[in-house]
């Protein structure tokens, strides 16, 4: 008999293949419009993706955030919401769910993440405090500086470099965090701010071993420690893959047992919680929750609803037992990673190893000829929505922004450009689709010229920021 053909992906690894734990009940159309077209949508947008409109796009890799897929008991319990302006009963589920997952004691709802950002800012930093973390997030660092604080990044070395294959560059470097200490002192220092893979470096994890070790360090220093969980249910699987004696705990063991190492979470529900829409922060301390709860009734709403629906509250409390759930994340990782695999096989440069959300590609290695002044990787992303209608996201120099005191350009290590993957909403088939079109923007990447910058807005400029090409 003659060898065959085909081979699935699972026959490719030698190994038997596995699929996705749910199939689907409901479809949305998506079309690719011509090239003239994508042509004329990327100039109306400014060379920006964030401006773009949605109906012009093919295959949407923005953000995972708020654009996973429900499932259908999200949606039932969607019909369950008790729109009640106070003590509506889907909160007191969202709360249950968050103390039976997270293990917080408790919880003020919120819009999205960034209200729960403002929030715990507001509540900890007082004027001229240095708030250490492994490394920013745009919207977190300044709802840091807005309350007065000064971010500093204290993650490992190796997360700033995208071909090291350390297997937690999320990780805390306690040596820098002392540093810090040694020189504003302790008493100025409110809190470490901790993500759970940590977004800007990649979907980088940190260690179980690490958050202990900080933990220690803190306890002893007097420090408290608060953790962005937004993805912390994709740390928590490479915790269990990757981690010395963890292989046999799930997903919500590990979770739980990660976050009993913080004082609180502010979370954006919009990733893995699995909703379009939603927030929270929740702390174990009793003053912070009172200044949070008090301070919520003034930028959110009450604080058994802060800027959500109840039948927001109730698909984001379902969303939360569906999120542990140790085939679904699983096939949510392994889905990125299927995407980085095929990339690095045909040598285009990305971070790795592959985060939990997304491939990074490392737009300073793929534009070798493009100073980072003329914005690498937010060519890299006009052009692949020129190429395929793929969308994706800058994470370099525009992102980075300009430091508030001097007003000087940041020019960060990393110049990314982001293929996001959304939460049970894409094939293998659009994975291929994506990475095709990446290849045939690789190939002809000498012939691209970089973008000049003509409006910058002041605050978070990636997101409305308008370019040109350079001729
Ligand atoms: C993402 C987003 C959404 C976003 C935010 C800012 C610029 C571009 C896109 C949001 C996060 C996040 C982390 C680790 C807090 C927030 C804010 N991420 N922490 O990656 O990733 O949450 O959007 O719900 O307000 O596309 P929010």
């Amino acid at each position: 008999m003659s060898p065959a053909k085909y081979q699935t992906m699972g026959q490719q690894e030698g190994r038997r293949s596995w699929a996705e734990p749910w199939k689907i009940k409901m479809v949305e159309p998506i079309h690719m419009i011509t090239r003239e077209e994508r042509q004329h949508a990327l100039d109306e947008a400014g060379y920006n993706t964030f401006l773009l409109r949605s109906a012009d796009v093919y295959i949407d890799l923005l953000t995972d955030s708020g654009t996973s897929a429900m499932s259908d008991r999200q949606w039932a319990g969607m019909m369950m919401g008790d729109e009640s302006y106070a003590g509506s009963r889907n909160f007191y589920h969202l709360e249950d769910a968050i103390r039976s997952y997270y293990g917080y004691k408790h919880i003020v709802p919120t819009h999205q993440g960034r209200g729960a950002e403002q929030l715990i800012s507001k509540a900890l930093i007082q004027q001229g405090d240095t708030i250490p973390g492994n490394m920013y997030f745009t919207t977190t660092r300044l709802h840091q500086e807005l309350a007065g604080g000064t971010f500093v990044d204290v993650i490992i070395d190796e997360a700033h470099d995208p071909s090291s294959l350390h297997p937690f560059k999320g990780n805390v470097d306690l040596n820098k965090l002392q540093a810090v200490i040694d020189k504003v002192g302790a008493d100025n220092i409110p809190y470490v701010s901790l993500a759970g893979t940590v977004n800007m470096a990649g979907g980088q994890p940190v260690s179980m071993a690490n958050a202990k070790e900080l933990r220690a360090f803190c306890n002893q220093q007097g420090i408290r420690v608060y953790l962005d969980a937004t993805r912390m249910v994709e740390n928590a699987f490479f915790i269990q893959e990757r981690e010395e004696g963890y292989a046999n705990k799930s997903i919500a063991e590990i979770l739980k047992e990660f976050c009993d190492l913080t004082d609180g979470a502010w979370m954006s529900a919009k990733k893995d919680n699995l909703v379009n829409i939603g927030g929270w922060l929740a702390v174990n301390h009793e003053d912070v929750f009172e200044k949070a709860r008090n301070m919520v009734v003034i930028y959110e709403g009450l604080h058994t609803y802060g800027g959500m629906a109840g039948r927001d509250m109730e698909a984001l409390a379902i969303g939360i037992e569906e999120m542990v759930d140790d085939h679904h994340v699983h096939a949510r990782v392994e889905q990125v990673r299927y995407l980085g695999k095929l990339l690095t096989d045909w040598e285009i440069p990305i971070v790795v190893p592959a985060g939990g959300h997304a491939i990074f590609l490392n737009a300073k290695k793929f534009y070798a000829h493009i100073p980072q002044d003329h914005f690498p990787s937010q060519t890299l992303a006009a052009q692949l929505y020129l190429d395929s209608g793929v969308r994706s996201m800058e994470r370099g120099i525009v992102s980075a922004g300009r430091n508030p005191e001097t007003g000087e350009n940041r020019y960060p290590a990393l110049e990314l450009t982001r293929l996001t993957i959304p939460r049970r909403v894409y094939t293998q088939a659009h994975m291929d689709v994506v990475a095709e079109s990446v290849k045939n923007i690789f190939d002809s990447r000498a012939q691209t010229k970089g973008l000049k910058m003509i409006y910058e807005p002041a605050y978070l400029r990636f997101f409305q920021a308008r370019f040109e090409p350079l001729r």
